[in-house]
């Protein structure tokens, strides 16, 4: 293989590798607070989060219990646009609710 040959396939090589590249993952967490409602934490679970009303339910109970509690695991866009809905729709709604995110 001539040199330039090793070249290119090195080059091609390079761009398979970046394309197979897995984005960086953040999970978003739900904070537990004194203030706001049961009922509203499951209806963002099941909105904002997709979550069936069962499980949404369980995560809200663990966030009461627990302090906080997993919502959901997005890319950086993903979760940051999840946590700025949460705080817009609690604000609306004058609750204090907070969410928060952390790199995998
Ligand atoms: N602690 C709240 C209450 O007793 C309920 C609650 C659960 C609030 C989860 C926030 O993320 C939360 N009404």
């Amino acid at each position: 293989m001539t040199l330039s040959n090793l070249q290119k396939e090195k080059e091609l090589q390079e761009e398979t590798d970046l394309q197979l590249k897995k984005p960086p993952l953040y999970s978003v967490f739900l904070l537990n607070d004194d203030y706001t409602t049961m009922d509203f934490v499951i209806h963002i679970l099941e909105t904002v989060f997709h979550k069936p009303v069962i499980e949404a339910t369980r995560i809200m109970l663990h966030v009461h219990k627990n302090g906080k509690g997993l919502a959901g695991i997005y890319t950086r866009e993903i979760a940051e646009t999840k946590i700025e809905t949460v705080h817009d729709i609690a604000r609306e709604h004058e609750f204090p609710l907070k969410c928060s995110m952390e790199k995998e």
